[in-house]
């Protein structure tokens, strides 16, 4: 089928197109869509050159899927124009996901909402989403009620422009600063913009997507979001108090069995998640199980995943395996002949 990848020019568009080769999503014509100053230009993709779109060539083009990673704004103005012409469009940004009438999605937890109507879809922010892959299980069988979240994240959640900082930082070279404050050697407890009732946006994100996902508004989130100088891959420690009372061992073989989920434990080996370990890989890793000893019925874990991968784009096209399996999108009419 058509695909057109908007924004295939960046992190998250560049991690889009090894993810859809990796996993040997059946594209039959690619759409690179790009800004004005890169449009005409080629790029590579499994050994050929394709050109890139502007988006309206794109909508012309009338793809299946348009997978976008181009901003908010970008995404509120051109996602409506893809629906328009039949073309189910999967979003990277923030701009749809809390809108009542889009769906949200995580598919080892929800892709049960998504019908054929479905023409615009969010794909939920990166520490979220490792976030609700690990605790679905639990939640299940113990219900969660109050999460409490710090995160540890990779500059590659701000873009190219933060790896280049915290590089020139490290190489004592002068360049362009995207953060207030030195990144390298130091630890920002600053994501997104600062909201009227303090915590940042970024936090707010984990609150309300958590509760859309899991479909439960009773679940309690708060959340401190952290940028260090790392680039592999979001960690988050994660405190989780639930309704029920839970087996630590049945916790452990609940995780080991959960889709996408890999549980690395074992402490005497030191054994644990780290963003190393999780960049380039699809699954979220799980560790650091262990009892809250100063409150019942509640868990600490460790979660790493790449944020460019789970993400971001392996959950983007996780959405479209989905659709296309379940016959959800325009396939026929867009197929390239
Ligand atoms: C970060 N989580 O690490 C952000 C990046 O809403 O999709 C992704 C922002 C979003 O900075």
């Amino acid at each position: 089928m058509k695909v057109a990848v908007v924004g295939a020019t960046g992190l998250v568009g560049g991690e889009m197109l090894k993810v859809l080769e990796e996993r040997n999503f059946p594209v039959t014509e690619l759409i690179p869509v790009a800004s004005e100053k890169s449009v005409g230009k080629k790029i590579s993709w499994k050994g050929k050159d394709y050109t890139v779109h502007s988006m309206q060539q794109a909508i012309d083009a009338r793809p299946a899927i348009a997978v976008f990673s181009a901003g908010g704004s970008t995404s509120l103005e051109w996602a409506p124009k893809f629906a328009e012409v039949g073309t189910t469009v999967i979003d990277n940004s923030s701009a749809w996901r809390m809108n009542p009438a889009n769906k949200l999605v995580v598919p080892e937890v929800n892709a049960h909402v998504l019908t054929a109507e479905d023409k615009v879809i969010a794909n939920p922010n990166c520490s979220t989403i490792q976030m609700v892959v690990a605790l679905e299980p639990l939640h299940k069988k113990y219900k969660v009620k109050r999460i409490v979240v710090s995160t540890y994240q990779s500059v590659t959640g701000t873009g190219k422009n933060a790896v280049d900082q915290m590089m020139n930082e490290r190489a004592g070279k002068e360049g362009q600063k995207v953060y207030p404050h030195q990144i390298d050697l130091n630890v920002l407890p600053h994501i997104d913009v600062f909201l009227d009732n303090g915590y940042t946006k970024e936090e707010m994100k984990m609150v309300n997507e958590t509760k859309k996902i899991m479909g439960d508004d009773s679940i309690r989130v708060t959340a401190t979001t952290v940028r260090i100088p790392v680039i592999g891959g979001h960690s988050e420690a994660v405190n989780v108090e639930f309704e029920n009372e839970f087996d630590l061992e049945e916790v452990r073989n609940l995780l080991e069995k959960a889709p996408g989920v890999i549980v690395h434990d074992d402490v005497k080996a030191f054994k644990y998640p780290m963003p190393l370990l999780a960049h380039g890989k699809d699954e979220v890793f799980v560790g650091r199980l262990r009892r809250d000893e100063t409150q019942p019925k509640t868990l600490n874990m460790w979660i790493v995943a790449d944020n460019l991968r789970k993400g971001a784009a392996t959950n983007a096209v996780q959405i479209a395996e989905y659709l296309m399996a379940n016959k959800l999108i325009n396939q026929e009419e867009n197929v390239a002949v």
